[in-house]
């Protein structure tokens, strides 16, 4: 039986032409600025998100968390979804490492955050001796955990002007904001020229098997290429992997159109699953999100889901996960779909 791992984007496997880049990719000690590859992908980088400067770190959560030291000197506050990924999965960095406090506020639907909450939780620096001032803002777009919404740019620049009326640096989780830009028909800069700083991986959608991009004004990237040292991300001959980014920046963003049809076509095959509950209007991009009912369990399900061949993460409460790349096809969307429905329903013959 094959198996069909939706368990991330993150799983997709470079690419033969990721492969050959990577084997023949000049290279050199990146500490040094010597990497011409590297340097080659966070020029293209910085221009296909409008910003000055951009710098290569080995992930997301990196990323973030470099972003957000060079942002805040300790005992700032970073305000930001109570769903979003910065605050859930990267196991508190900007606290442990930082010395920041987040300040979470109430994350809607679509993965915006209402802006009377924003500035309700924007504590002054001057003042009042007993409060942490606020450091930095952060959005995320797509937002993983509300299910891959795309919020919008309209909505980012009033989060930025609200950032700016405070003197606050707004800083975008664009994890997947390539995937936010082709499900919106919106070029990527529609958001980008709204934040002061953007994270982008290269590692999920766009198929590259390591790295992310953080891109800003010039010596907030050189401050980020700083906590990427202290954090030990200084790599060496990163143009090996810099040129599997190369390649996913020329000829994997497109394709994202595919994985989200497919991602619909997934969705609309569970809807019509017993035992099961989903909201097609929350399939925007590359992520379905669902939940099971009794008498299954989450775990449960998970595990009956993985002896037919079927990978999925749990999410949360009764919440499950699957999500679709470059590795899926099409047929193996509607497989998934057939495999679920005859582990709950005990049958194929209900599809
Ligand atoms: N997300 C991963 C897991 O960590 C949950 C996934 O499978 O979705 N921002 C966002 C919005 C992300 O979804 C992720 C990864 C990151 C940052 C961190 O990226 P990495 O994994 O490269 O550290």
């Amino acid at each position: 039986m094959q198996i069909i791992d939706l368990r991330s984007d993150t799983v997709t496997r470079p690419t033969p032409a990721m492969r050959t880049a990577m084997a023949v990719a000049d290279v050199g000690d990146d500490v040094f600025g010597d990497d011409r590859t590297v340097n080659e992908l966070e020029r293209r980088s910085a221009a296909r998100v409008g910003k000055d400067a951009a710098v290569f770190v080995p992930s997301g959560t990196m990323g973030n968390l470099a972003s957000l030291l060079a942002h805040c000197p300790r005992g700032r506050e970073v305000i930001l979804g109570d769903e979003a990924h910065i605050f859930h999965y990267e196991a508190g960095g900007a606290a442990i490492v930082g010395g920041l406090v987040y300040h979470p506020v109430p994350t809607s639907e679509d993965g915006s955050l209402p802006l009377a909450a924003i500035a309700e939780a924007v504590r002054p620096s001057t003042g009042n001796p007993h409060l942490a001032p606020a450091g930095v803002i952060c959005l995320e777009n797509t937002h993983n955990r509300m299910g891959g919404t795309v919020i919008t740019p309209e909505y980012t620049g009033q989060v930025a002007a609200l950032a700016a009326r405070h003197g606050l640096p707004l800083h975008l989780d664009g994890a997947r904001i390539f995937n936010a830009a082709v499900a919106s028909g919106r070029p990527i800069t529609a958001w980008t020229e709204h934040a002061t700083s953007v994270q982008f991986c290269l590692s999920k959608g766009l198929g590259a098997p390591i790295g992310s991009i953080v891109a800003g004004p010039a010596p907030f990237v050189q401050e980020v290429r700083r906590m990427r040292k202290m954090l030990g991300g200084g790599m060496r001959q990163a143009g090996v992997v810099a040129a599997a980014g190369l390649v996913a920046l020329d000829t994997m963003v497109d394709r994202l159109a595919e994985d989200h049809a497919n991602a619909r076509v997934l969705a609309r095959t569970l809807a019509q699953v017993q035992r099961l509950t989903i909201d097609l209007t929350r399939v925007q991009t590359n992520i379905v999100v669902f939940e099971t009912q009794a008498p299954w369990s989450p775990d449960a399900f998970l595990i009956a889901a993985r002896d037919a061949g079927v990978l999925l993460v749990p999410f949360g409460g009764r919440r499950l996960r699957a999500m679709t790349h470059a590795d899926v096809s099409r047929e193996d969307c509607l497989e998934a779909g057939r495999r679920i429905a005859k582990v709950l329903n005990g049958s194929a013959a209900a599809l």
